[in-house]
């Protein structure tokens, strides 16, 4: 398990510290939002989850796309606005699928995918249909409307959602407390009928028994559920850099988040030799995702009108 966990949890935070990296050559087309500190959420509660069931995210996508088991190579080139992207160049960072995977949608509009998720997860119950949708979110999702919304729904229909909050404790540069009269997410969860529970994002093995015990109760029937999954970003809302001059919110406080990071103590629970197997074929694969980002071909015109309606455009080639 530990083999495994170190792998994904390190794929990821090498893939977006290469993000970070190549983003001042202007390589990279789109705005990126790191999840760096925060791969932990994606990947325990993807632990939790089988390979048929769904996820929606939103444009802090990496670590979601990744933990689901989305490619590396089309992850990057979508990043560079090639048309070997995972949406052919069009979305970016912020709008990664991999539907052969699960991955449905991610959103720049915050709170948007959260009724999406719950639609999709009313379509699978009139569909009789046995898995579950996975709809994560941040902590400033949870004051849109559309929160509210969706959970009355998915409690009101008992649908087969798990809302897994990410709360990193801010929206942009407001902390939750600047922000919210309650900081008690479960509570409000639990005010629609969706009963929930809080971990500690540094804490992977909690993360995975609580998901698991979560997600045993949305596929057993019992109706929605929420988590939430206390974290912290370590780099700018957007972009490649930190941002403690900002004076928002303090190094100090990183710093805490930082020492108690997930990647070292699994990593010293591995078998040394094992350890630098895993590291040296994760920076393989991500070496060979930005070669073949950098070598393919930006998308022609054409595709300014390729998936815009349903039907092929006619002409335009
Ligand atoms: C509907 C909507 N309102 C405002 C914005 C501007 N905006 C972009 S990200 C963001 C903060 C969201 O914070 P949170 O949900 O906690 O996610 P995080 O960025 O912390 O992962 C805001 C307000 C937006 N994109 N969409
Ligand atoms: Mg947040």
């Amino acid at each position: 398990m530990m083999t495994r966990l170190y792998r994904e949890l390190l794929k990821i935070r090498r893939a977006e510290e290469e993000v970070a990296r190549a983003y001042p050559t202007d390589r990279i087309k789109s705005p990126v939002h790191l999840s760096i500190g925060q791969e932990a959420v994606s990947v325990g509660i993807c632990w939790a989850l089988n390979p048929d069931d769904i996820v929606y995210g939103t444009y802090r996508g990496h670590a979601l796309y990744l933990a689901r088991g989305g490619d590396l190579r089309e992850m990057v080139a979508e990043l560079y606005g090639k048309l070997t992207g995972c949406t052919r160049g069009k979305g970016g960072s912020m709008h990664l699928i991999a539907p052969e995977r699960g991955v449905m949608g991610m959103s720049a509009v915050v709170g948007t995918t959260i009724a999406n998720a719950v639609g999709h997860a009313y379509a699978m119950k009139v569909r009789r249909q046995e898995a579950i949708v996975a709809s994560f979110f941040g902590d400033g999702a949870t004051e849109e409307g559309v929160f509210a919304e969706s959970l009355n729904f998915a409690a009101l229909k008992k649908l087969p959602v798990l809302f897994v909050c990410e709360n990193n404790g801010y929206a942009i540069h407001t902390a939750q407390a600047k922000r919210q009269g309650s900081l008690d997410l479960c509570a409000k969860a639990s005010a629609f009928g969706v009963p929930g529970r809080s971990i500690d994002g540094s804490d992977i093995e909690a993360i995975i028994s609580t998901a698991r015990e979560t997600v045993n109760e949305v596929r057993s029937g019992q109706g929605p559920r929420f988590l939430e999954v206390r974290t912290y970003r370590w780099r700018e809302h957007v972009g490649p850099n930190t941002d403690f001059a900002l004076g928002y919110r303090s190094e100090d406080e990183c710093s805490s988040w930082i020492a108690n990071d997930v990647l070292p103590r699994v990593a010293a629970r591995l078998d040394q030799d094992e350890r630098r197997a895993i590291e040296a074929e994760v920076e393989a694969e991500i070496a060979d995702a930005f070669a073949f980002a950098e070598a393919s071909p930006f998308p022609p015109a054409s595709e300014l009108v390729r998936d815009v309606y349903k039907e092929e455009a006619p002409c335009c080639n």
